[in-house]
């Protein structure tokens, strides 16, 4: 277990999000050239700034603010408490209701303010005329539960990371996204960052995990979101993994491409993907980024598919973070966003607790 590399995680994640949230857009993907300006402002920024005037310039989204609760609450209460987190959350919401929450999930932080509310994950359930959210809220969300649940088996991580997305989001395709996502943190913090990667191996670990929950837990009804009705074969997390599996020896792989395939939109199915293949992607030169380190690369890269790029790039940043460590995030970058400080305590606190558990 690595201080590096689990703060790497959250850091990556607020980094994803921040730079992400420049491009976030319903519209397709995002040319190279704007984000490489973005990310050089941010680089001659930082060489202007004086040691004692650091300030951030990019401000975190929802996605960051719902996944500092959970950091916030799995550290407090040194395990989950469902309670707890959907108190932190409707708190969070009404606190900073102008993050950039979606269309739906104000709904549920409404009724979770309720005091007299006994069952925290009803809220979530009556969504969408009952069948749930299949929004990416859950995924985008969840990188702290892979730290929390780090010295377990993968089935603890499995079990809070369904929990804390059930919270707002009862859809099987929301909750396998997490399930998904917080996965593939948890792989990357464990491999080898002096090796090269076995991608294969990558792939298939994660089709292992979420084939018997989609096997189990086969959506009523299915995502709609625009990307989601040109994927007719692609309708399953095991289905786009194989996906993924053939773009990486190609190197014409396009953003529209991923777009129509991955997707890369608000649905948890429609996103979650693209960021796996953002980071396996970035694993090697891009054209266009050689230059550029591997972090720098997947988030650049995850941006570059458009659509949905704060929560794209969180999930991706969450994950190369985990593989790369700290070091590896520009020192520019992190300075410019708002919330890496939080992330790195957050980080030091939920290593603290692995080595608590495992010390017992
Ligand atoms: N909301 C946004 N971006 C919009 C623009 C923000 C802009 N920057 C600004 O400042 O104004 N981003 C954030 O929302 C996504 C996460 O959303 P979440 O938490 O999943 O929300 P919700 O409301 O549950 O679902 C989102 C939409 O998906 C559609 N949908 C979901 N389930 C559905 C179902 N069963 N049937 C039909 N539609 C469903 C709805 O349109 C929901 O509103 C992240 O991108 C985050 O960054
Ligand atoms: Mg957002
Ligand atoms: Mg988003």
């Amino acid at each position: 277990m690595s201080l590096s590399r689990f703060q790497g995680s959250l850091v990556g994640a607020v980094v994803g999000d921040c730079i992400g949230g420049v491009f976030e857009s319903i519209w397709g993907p995002v040319a190279l050239r704007p984000i490489l300006r973005q990310v050089e402002d941010l680089e001659q920024n930082y060489k202007h700034m004086k040691d004692g005037k650091k300030k951030h310039v990019l401000w975190y989204t929802d996605d960051t603010a719902m996944a500092r609760r959970v950091a916030a609450s799995l550290i407090s209460r040194t395990d989950l408490d469902l309670k707890d987190l959907a108190k932190q959350f409707s708190d969070e919401y009404y606190a900073e209701p102008d993050r950039g929450y979606g269309g739906n999930v104000v709904k549920v932080f409404s009724a979770l303010a309720n005091p007299n509310l006994t069952d925290v994950l009803q809220p979530a359930r009556e969504q969408f005329d009952g069948s749930g959210s299949y929004g990416n809220g859950g995924c985008m969300r969840i990188a702290p539960a892979a730290l929390f649940a780090f010295s377990d088996k993968f089935e603890k991580l499995q079990d809070i990371s369904e929990k804390i997305t059930e919270i707002t989001h009862s859809h099987p395709q929301a909750i396998q996204g997490a399930v998904l996502q917080s996965s593939a943190v948890d792989l990357a913090l464990r491999l080898d960052n002096t090796h090269d990667v076995d991608t294969d191996i990558f792939i298939d670990t994660l089709a292992q995990r979420i084939k018997p929950l989609e096997e189990n837990h086969k959506p009523e009804t299915k995502s709609t979101s625009p990307t989601a009705k040109k994927q007719k074969k692609l309708d399953t997390y095991c289905s786009k993994l194989q996906q993924i599996r053939s773009f990486l020896p190609r190197s014409d792989v396009t953003p529209s491409e991923v777009e129509e395939t991955l997707g890369n939109d608000i649905s948890a199915l429609g996103s979650a993907p693209t960021a796996v293949y953002a980071f396996l992607k970035a694993l090697k030169p891009i054209k266009g980024i050689e230059d550029r380190s591997g972090f720098e690369r997947t988030i650049i890269y995850a941006i570059h598919m458009g659509g949905d790029t704060d929560t794209i790039a969180t999930m991706a940043g969450a994950i190369a973070g985990a593989f790369y460590g700290l070091e590896a995030i520009p020192a520019s970058w992190q300075v410019s966003c708002e919330g890496v400080d939080d992330a790195k305590k957050h980080a030091e606190q939920l290593l603290a607790l692995q080595t608590q558990t495992t010390s017992l």
